[in-house]
């Protein structure tokens, strides 16, 4: 078998997804996800200019020697343009291995190690009250775990709030210039563990809750935070510092018992060496996505299964279903399966991108569809082009800009 055409599609039904679609000499198509929220023409032109070139004529179940190949042969290693082109060819080349084996991606990464698999949902509110009637809203679309994430008094607009709507679906800038948010780190630590206070009294003891601080903290902003939440027993605290400085971590870990999560932006295993074998963290979160694909993703959860490390997948409504099938898959697989974050897209993306995953009762499953079961209406998805658009930027109240 071989490659006979690699094309690279982009489409904004609500928001921008890039898309490679392989198709080999006996009819098999193979699609990857290839998006980066905000800066998705950079991996459209690394991929159309400089990788699909080499595509063409390639044996498609050589999926370990195209991921060598297209990591090593760059020279220019790592960072999450290459990263997002090269997870596009390997979940590609995945979905027509699946295919031609007539089988669910993830019955060749060694079959189901569960029944189905449990996600988190995100719940906002500018205010608690607004957040508690956004954890009502979550729990009676069955999530079995809630993200909590709330306006702070003083600041007008705040991660996972202002590009949020109350139903919790996200809102889109699309427009020439980022949204500026505001940020004050004193006031978002006051104001956290009464948010977690709210919630626990509200849902009681059993509900996970999780809570993202958007690498916004230094080590000792993250270890205070950490302690102030271990009453209300938190499922994790995620992405606490800028965690690229793996150091952080020793001081937070060394201080507090809640349990951390990091990676959505890692794009490689050397990202994670001392947080993994130092027993820094407790969940890796790269996506499918941005890590490369499922091939070192997979390695990954297992060089971090050897030291109690669990997976969470990255799942926001910018990885696009092509991307969240992926996931779904290695998630039935990998026997050290923590969590998924799923947020879900809306009805006009998921008629762009037909998938055989399902979502009941809050639980995910990759149905039995062959490869990773999803179809692009192409024709669907030229009707809704591309559309420029930033993710928001962060400053404090005397301008200095901060981590968003
Ligand atoms: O594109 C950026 C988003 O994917 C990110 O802000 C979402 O932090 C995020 C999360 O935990 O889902
Ligand atoms: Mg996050």
């Amino acid at each position: 078998m071989k490659i006979v055409d690699a094309k690279v599609v982009v489409t904004s039904p609500g928001r921008n997804f890039v898309t490679l679609k392989l198709t080999t000499d006996e009819g098999l198509t193979g699609l990857g996800d290839a998006t980066l929220n905000g800066r998705e023409l950079a991996v459209v032109s690394y991929l159309a200019d400089h990788v699909v070139p080499l595509l063409t004529g390639l044996d498609p179940h050589r999926v370990e020697d195209t991921w060598q190949s297209l990591y090593r042969g760059a020279y220019w290693r790592r960072g999450p343009v290459t990263m997002a082109a090269i997870a596009a060819v390997d979940v590609a080349l995945w979905d027509i291995k699946a295919k031609a084996a007539g089988l669910p991606l993830y019955q060749l990464l060694g079959g189901a190690s569960r029944e189905r698999i449990g996600t988190y949902g995100h719940a906002n509110g500018r205010d608690i009250p607004e957040l508690l009637d956004s954890v009502r809203a979550r729990l009676a679309e069955g999530y079995p775990a809630v993200r909590i994430q709330s306006g702070i008094p003083g600041l007008k607009a705040v991660y996972g709030v202002s590009d949020t709507d109350e139903s919790g679906a996200p809102v889109l800038h699309q427009q020439a210039r980022p949204l500026v948010e505001d940020w004050d780190t004193a006031a978002y630590l006051r104001h956290v563990p009464a948010v977690f206070e709210a919630v626990r009294a509200e849902f009681g003891p059993e509900l996970p809750l999780l809570h993202d601080s958007h690498h916004r903290l230094t080590p000792v902003q993250a270890a205070r935070l950490g302690k102030d939440l271990e009453p209300f027993r938190p499922f994790w605290l995620e992405d606490c510092t800028p965690a690229e400085n793996q150091e952080a971590l020793r001081l937070v870990r060394r201080s507090t018992t809640t349990p951390l999560a990091v990676g959505e932006v890692f794009n490689t295993v050397y990202d994670y060496q001392a947080l993994i074998t130092e027993q820094l963290i407790d969940y890796v979160r790269s996506a499918v996505t941005h890590f490369g694909g499922v091939t070192p993703l997979r390695k990954l959860f297992d060089f971090a299964a050897q030291y109690q490390i669990k997976s969470a997948i990255h799942g926001p409504e910018d990885i696009s279903p092509v991307g969240m099938a992926a996931a779904v898959h290695l998630d039935l697989a990998v026997h050290n399966f923590g969590i998924q974050e799923f947020s879900g897209h809306t009805p006009l993306t998921d008629e762009v991108f037909r998938h055989a995953y399902t979502f009941t009762d809050g639980h995910l499953h990759p149905g039995e569809a062959p490869g990773i079961g999803v179809e692009l209406d192409e024709e669907l998805a030229a009707a809704h082009p591309y559309a420029p658009a930033y993710l928001p930027v962060n400053r404090l109240h005397d301008g200095t800009v901060h981590d968003w």
